[in-house]
């Protein structure tokens, strides 16, 4: 079966961050034919969108798997809910645990459900720095290096916390 390598962004601003991080990044470990390649550090990132809620950990991992997209999407979906992901419904408020499609591939793929590459990239430093970390040499969709990017967003709001502490079986 073909494989395919994915990048995914990982964030959280409720619970104990770091540590459903570290759970969510063995779950997508664990997941059939899938397996975590590459993991960034963790980050802590200011809110974007709503001010008034707690920073954000994120970080990013390349994956390599053979479910097709929209089945490695609710795979991720599920392991948002068994970590206490509840849809509150409101945009852009506070989440246990978000876990993002970024990349598949070099596929561009657009429905109700799924949008790859992922549409908010380009103006999200806390999805962009921790994927410069894993693909420095990364080519975006528009053909400019992802350092170019990178040097363009704005870097206040982030700082580097820690390595992922991770016993997946092959970061
Ligand atoms: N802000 C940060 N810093 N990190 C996130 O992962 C994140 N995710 C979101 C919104 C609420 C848009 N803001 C975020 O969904």
């Amino acid at each position: 079966m073909h494989k395919a390598h994915s990048y995914i962004g990982l964030g959280s601003n409720q619970g104990d961050s770091s540590a459903l991080l570290d759970s969510a990044l063995k779950a997508i470990d664990a997941l059939d034919d899938t397996r975590v390649l590459k993991a960034s550090s963790l980050y802590a990132s200011s809110p974007m969108g709503p001010k008034d809620q707690p920073d954000f950990v994120n970080a990013v991992v390349l994956i390599e798997t053979s479910l097709a997209p929209l089945s490695l999407l609710h795979a991720l979906q599920n392991i948002e809910s068994s970590h206490g992901r509840m849809r509150s419904g409101e945009r852009w408020g506070p989440r246990t645990l978000d876990l993002d499609i970024l990349m598949y591939g070099d596929q561009v793929l657009q429905s109700e459900e799924l949008t790859v590459p992922h549409y908010g990239m380009g103006d999200r430093e806390f999805v962009l720095v921790p994927l410069f970390e894993i693909a420095p040499n990364m080519v975006m969709p528009d053909g400019q290096p992802l350092a170019a990017w990178v040097a363009k967003c704005n870097l206040d709001g982030l700082r580097r916390l820690k390595d992922f502490q991770s016993s997946a079986k092959s970061v």
